[in-house]
């Protein structure tokens, strides 16, 4: 689909929020200067994708209801925070990050968002598995952050900060688990974050910040859990989504222009490894470090105690003893 007909779908939903009574085809049409063939053809895509739209003759359609989905639809209203560009995606995909990652090389600028309800093929570090059955909400924003890139290696913690802000403001009260992990305070884990870029030499052309939430379920329950579970209510997804969008735009935004440093005591007051015996393996597996979790430091690394000294960890996997 066009921006434009994005647009006109989007202006068409409007009006029939706006016109709870129902509104005709002739109206709509002559509203948004189209064919009221092109009405049609609106109103049948926005039944595909889940909405409820009566049409009767004389009343003309009326909205009965929306679908609980984090579609852009859906979420663009409920925006706060200026800074998606532009929202694209459906109820399923392979995986939101890859579908940023096409869009990232056609030259989509930043603050561009694919939303997701569904992933057939979503992915975790390391090629592992995220499951992604509907309930959840699946984002990936392009980020062009213009710093070198070994700079960007805090940026997983800055995400991960402004999605348990998000979570915090709906009542679900989340840990970081470094580097990119949100967990309930029991340690079972409701959201995950993967960023994937592309650097060209020492600066970074773009970076995917993809983001994983469990919002209705959580697909193993003793090593997971979901938003609802922990606000005790049922949030509707494009809530969720529309916040954790606001809250890593927020934290994004502070990360640019003052660094980590202004945001390192929050994520330190919210790190869910502060103090406990850990273990950090990397990619294969080989422990890089045994010791205490003892902090983060300015630049994002996690500083673990050990018997030899302090020694800052970049990347890695955490594992408590
Ligand atoms: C992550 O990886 O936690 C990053 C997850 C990022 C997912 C988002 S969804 C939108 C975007 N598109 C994608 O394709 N991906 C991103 P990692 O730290 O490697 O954790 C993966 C591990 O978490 C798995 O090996 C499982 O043990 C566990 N896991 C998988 N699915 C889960 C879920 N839905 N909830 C909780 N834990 C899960």
């Amino acid at each position: 689909m066009t921006r434009r007909s994005d647009d006109r779908r989007a202006a068409v939903l409007k009006a029939l929020r706006e016109h709870r009574s129902g509104v005709s085809g002739e109206v709509l049409a002559s509203a948004l200067g189209v064919s009221r063939v092109a009405i049609r053809k609106h109103m049948e895509a926005l039944r595909e994708s889940g909405y409820e739209i009566d049409a009767r003759a004389g009343e003309g359609y009326t909205l009965v209801s929306s679908p609980d989905s984090p579609l852009p639809l859906e979420v663009a209203p409920l925006l706060k925070v200026p800074f998606a560009a532009r929202l694209e995606g459906g109820p399923a995909t392979g995986s939101t990050n890859d579908d940023a990652r096409v869009l990232a090389h056609e030259g989509a600028p930043e603050g561009t968002v694919v939303l997701a309800g569904q992933q057939t093929s979503g992915r975790g570090r390391l090629g592992r598995e995220w499951s992604s059955p509907p309930g959840g909400v699946y984002a990936s924003i392009v980020l062009r952050p213009k710093v070198e890139t070994p700079e960007a290696i805090v940026l997983p913690l800055v995400v991960g900060l402004g999605v348990a802000r998000a979570l915090d403001s709906l009542g679900a009260h989340t840990l970081l688990k470094w580097p990119n992990d949100l967990l309930s305070a029991d340690g079972r884990k409701v959201a995950g974050v993967l960023l994937e870029g592309l650097s060209e030499g020492w600066l970074l052309s773009w970076i995917i910040a993809g983001i994983g939430v469990n919002v209705r379920n959580a697909p193993d329950p003793t090593a997971s859990t979901c938003v609802d579970e922990l606000a005790g209510r049922t949030v509707p997804l494009a809530v969720v989504a529309a916040a954790v969008l606001d809250g890593v735009a927020d934290a994004y935004r502070s990360w640019q222009t003052g660094g980590f440093a202004p945001l390192r005591a929050e994520y330190e007051s919210r790190s869910f490894l502060a103090g406990r015996p850990v273990r950090v393996g990397d990619a294969a597996g080989r422990t890089v470090a045994d010791g205490r979790a003892c902090g983060i430091d300015a630049q994002g690394r996690l500083l673990v105690e050990t018997a030899t000294g302090v020694v800052p960890i970049a990347a890695g996997d955490v594992t408590l003893r």
